[in-house]
């Protein structure tokens, strides 16, 4: 049995750790009778299309990243969001996990679109690079910044009066370099394997958001698995949540060193003061209505949800 499974990164990223686990995962737990077969960013198309790919049933698995996922399900574009999620990366990874509410709803919303959502997690802090410093919401007047192409993050860009441009992953460095967009986000590990901090000059760490994905695979494909073949998908990804949130750690502090020894020059804002990001945080306030005007009564639900648990799990800790 041959499963195919496609990522929207490189060999070498978070997603590929990913993938390569769950390959060991599956192939060792099925004494080889099922392979799975990992295609890594470029070698099948754009988020989009490696979307596309496994709703037709041509690969099984796959991620798919709210960012850009946000036009097929508007309300995952809820992870979209800023200054919503904890700036303790557990409490989040917490409540990604745990929290059956939020849960029951994603799994109705995919299973529309004839995804099976297998699970979520945070990929890292969304960290900007640019071509010039940004502290403050003024700062971004004007700034062409690269987005996702999931249509909330021009609201979100636009509340700070950036000039959201949404562009694939694969032409992020060339438009750079080109001087057709002035920024981009991406966590810290991103930047480095795409290079996107050597077309950039500064590199700043906000705390606006999380990158969150999810992995799915195709629903009629698994609905038609054998009981003790979704058994072991679901056993799968259950345990590569706690080894994923391990490995982006890893990688995001490994590789800031990377990209500080590869350009010294590169100017490193790596905390905003409280009242800087408090600006921010203002400004993106308004967002929230223009999500709730993408994604209808559902995401408001899903908004107020993970707000609350958000709320619950930090109060819980601070005791
Ligand atoms: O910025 C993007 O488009 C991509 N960034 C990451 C870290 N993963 C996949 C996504 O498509």
């Amino acid at each position: 049995i041959q499963w195919r499974f496609a990522i929207e990164e490189t060999i070498g990223s978070v997603q590929h750790e990913y993938a390569l686990k769950f390959k060991e995962l599956i192939e060792s737990r099925s004494q080889g009778a099922i392979e799975v077969t990992i295609y890594p960013y470029g070698t099948l198309g754009t988020s989009d299309q490696i979307t596309e790919l496994v709703d037709m049933g041509v690969i099984q698995f796959a991620m798919a990243s709210p960012g850009h996922l946000g036009k097929l399900i508007p309300e995952v574009q809820v992870f979209l969001l800023h200054f919503v999620f904890s700036d303790d990366e557990e409490i989040n990874n917490q409540v990604l996990n745990d929290n059956p509410e939020l849960r029951r709803t994603f799994d109705e919303l995919y299973a529309r679109k004839r995804l099976k959502l297998l699970s979520i997690y945070s990929e890292g802090w969304q960290v900007w690079t640019t071509k010039k410093p940004i502290r403050t919401p003024e700062d971004f007047r004007g700034v062409k910044m690269r987005v996702m192409t999931s249509p909330l993050l021009l609201a979100a860009y636009a509340a700070y009066g950036a000039s959201p441009t949404p562009l694939p992953y694969s032409e992020v460095y060339s438009a750079l370099q080109l001087n057709m967009i002035d920024g981009q986000e991406n966590p810290v590990f991103a930047i480095q394997e795409m290079s996107f901090y050597e077309v950039t000059d500064w590199m700043i760490f906000a705390k606006q958001s999380p990158f969150i994905t999810t992995s799915v695979t195709n629903l009629e494909f698994f609905q038609g698995l054998p009981a003790e073949q979704q058994e072991l998908v679901l056993e799968t990804v259950d345990e590569l949540n706690g080894y994923i949130l391990d490995v982006q750690r890893d990688f995001n502090r490994d590789r800031l060193e990377l990209i500080r020894e590869n350009k010294p020059g590169l100017n490193i804002v790596s905390d905003l003061t409280a009242e800087q990001r408090e600006a921010f945080r203002g400004a993106s306030q308004s967002v929230r209505e223009q999500f709730v005007e993408l994604a209808g009564p559902e995401g408001q639900r899903l908004l107020d949800e993970l707000i609350r648990a958000i709320k619950a799990a930090e109060a819980k800790r601070a005791q």
